[in-house]
């Protein structure tokens, strides 16, 4: 691509300036109405390092996040920053972003007659859902491995299997903690009826996290998850970050892609969905 085929004010890497002071009294307000009946749901849903991540950021409930003000912070805790972006990049950007510890955050937010619908991630999404759990040190860490493999993957044909561990964790996550199931997945903590639906709705499935099932399990991008998959802890995501996925790849390769409601005889199962919100619409 050449430089003169961007959108004006477009970078190479993809990139573009927040402008911040550009964003109306309007979307601030989409902002705030999406932060205040979120973070009302999440206390006691969304896991202890989601909530002290959120504390401890320039994250108002009024205003839409200047990258500037969460980047100092997250650069002095994880080395992570936030850069914007017009929305959804290609795959290589995106990891070569992550690879280097650079979130790319959508500039814009959702139309306040949507609240609820979201072709690509906005800033709602992408601040709220993900940058809390960049200030903690094993999901920055995994995130960044995602990056670095990423392009590996890509590289080999196999990003569709590293998609779904990626899809499955930190996007669609739940978490065991010691009074239940907690949330950390970015894509349910910045869905209200997401949120509602993963923990609390019998019609899910919820099984135990395991590698390669996970890579070969497809899931659904426009409606809830018909299955969510279980850690134990966070710590089971930094041992992923040092797995070499290689000889994966090529076992999982072999096998059958799985629908997303399909439940194996092995799979340890914390809960077994009765399928009634899919069910009712096939
Ligand atoms: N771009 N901005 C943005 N955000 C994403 O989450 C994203 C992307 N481009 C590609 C992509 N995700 C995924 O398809 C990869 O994670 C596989
Ligand atoms: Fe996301």
């Amino acid at each position: 691509m050449h430089l003169s085929d961007l959108p004006p004010g477009q970078r190479d890497d993809w990139t573009i300036d927040q402008q911040w002071d550009r964003y109306t009294p309007e979307q601030h307000q989409v902002w705030a109405t999406l932060f205040e009946r979120q973070t009302k749901l999440l206390e006691g849903r969304a896991c202890d390092e989601f909530l002290a991540g959120m504390r401890a950021l320039p994250i108002a409930p009024d205003k839409i996040p200047d990258f500037r003000q969460l980047s100092a912070v997250l650069k002095q805790h994880t080395g992570w920053e936030v850069v914007a972006v017009p929305g959804l990049v290609p795959d290589e950007v995106f990891f070569e972003h992550l690879a280097n510890r650079r979130f790319p955050a959508g500039q814009f937010i959702r139309e306040a007659s949507q609240l609820d619908y979201l072709q690509e991630p906005d800033v709602f999404h992408d601040v709220f859902g993900h940058v809390p759990l960049l200030m903690n040190p094993i999901i920055a860490d995994y995130i960044q491995a995602y990056g670095v493999g990423g392009l590996r993957a890509k590289e080999k044909g196999v990003l569709d299997l590293l998609a779904r561990v990626y899809w499955y964790t930190v996007e669609f996550g739940l978490v065991e903690q010691k009074d239940g199931l907690r949330l950390y997945g970015a894509g349910i903590v910045s869905s209200y009826t997401e949120s509602i639906f993963a923990l609390d709705d019998p019609s899910p499935n919820r099984v135990r996290f395991d590698l390669p099932r996970v890579m070969q399990t497809d899931y659904r991008i426009d409606d809830f998850q018909e299955t969510y998959f279980v850690i134990r802890h966070l710590d089971e995501l930094l041992q992923l970050a040092h797995t070499d996925f290689a000889p994966l790849y090529e076992q999982v390769a072999q096998r059958p892609v799985l629908q997303p409601g399909t439940i194996l005889p092995q799979d340890q199962l914390v809960h077994r969905g009765i399928g009634t919100y899919h069910n009712a619409k096939r």
